[in-house]
């Protein structure tokens, strides 16, 4: 299987860059499975300061992203590569990002993802490609750039090979497991007393299927007080 290319569009690429060379993100691209491509939109910028935004028209806080050096960018990425590219627009007015998401974007050959900064773009950005505009929370952040590695992140472990193969994605929190969508149980390692908090028996025991049983059981209880709204 061809890696997964990931194209990243930011004023900031040494911010994304540090993220993507340590963990997950690191070891996905070590194995193959993905590959990450940089681009600073602000070098396709004109004029002596290389502006990438200017005042909104019609008045208003803040500095809105210019058209010209977003376009200029994402169609010189594009053409980097014949595979066709799902397009990511990282703002806050788009749908939520969730686990679901995150599986659905895993299976794409490619993903361009566009971070903004400033208070918004110019709308001809929205219109000029079919994005799929994306909010990783109800919350503000300054610029894209986190939401777009948040992304990036639930995804690469998601790709085959990355976590191994003993189901480490299939069990976490939000996938669906052994349980269903619960969130995760208890874990325990040694030792197997710490500091008065003992390990409960049952893990002990080495009888998996109450184990297993003992886990469910865990998982619902936790899911119940922290999450109703999964169940
Ligand atoms: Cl994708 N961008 C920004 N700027 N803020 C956000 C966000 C994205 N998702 C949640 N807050």
């Amino acid at each position: 299987m061809k890696p997964l290319r990931i194209d990243i569009l930011t004023l900031f690429p040494q911010l994304v860059r540090a993220v993507l060379d340590e963990s997950i993100p690191r070891i996905a691209r070590e194995k193959g499975a993905v590959e990450y491509h940089l681009a600073n939109f602000r070098d396709f910028a004109k004029g002596v300061h290389q502006s990438v935004d200017d005042r909104p028209y019609g008045g208003g806080a803040g500095m809105v992203l210019k058209p010209e050096p977003v376009f200029a960018c994402v169609r010189h990425v594009l053409a980097q590569d014949t595979r066709p590219a799902h397009l990511v627009l990282l703002t806050p007015q788009g749908r939520r990002f969730d686990q679901q998401a995150a599986i659905e974007l895993s299976g794409k050959q490619r993903l361009l993802m566009l971070c903004g900064r400033y208070e918004g773009f110019d709308e001809r950005i929205r219109q000029g490609f079919a994005w799929d505009e994306i909010s990783i929370g109800d919350y503000v952040l300054s610029g894209g750039e986190l939401a777009a590695l948040v992304i990036t992140d639930a995804v690469v472990r998601l790709l085959p090979g990355v976590l191994g193969e003993d189901g480490s994605a299939e069990e976490d929190s939000f996938n669906l497991g052994p349980h269903g969508r619960l969130l995760e149980y208890p874990q325990y390692t040694r030792p197997v007393e710490f500091e008065g908090m003992k390990v409960p028996e049952v893990l002990q025991s080495g009888n998996h299927a109450l184990i297993a049983k003992w886990r469910e059981e865990q998982a619902r209880k936790r899911t119940k007080e922290r999450r109703p709204d999964l169940l």
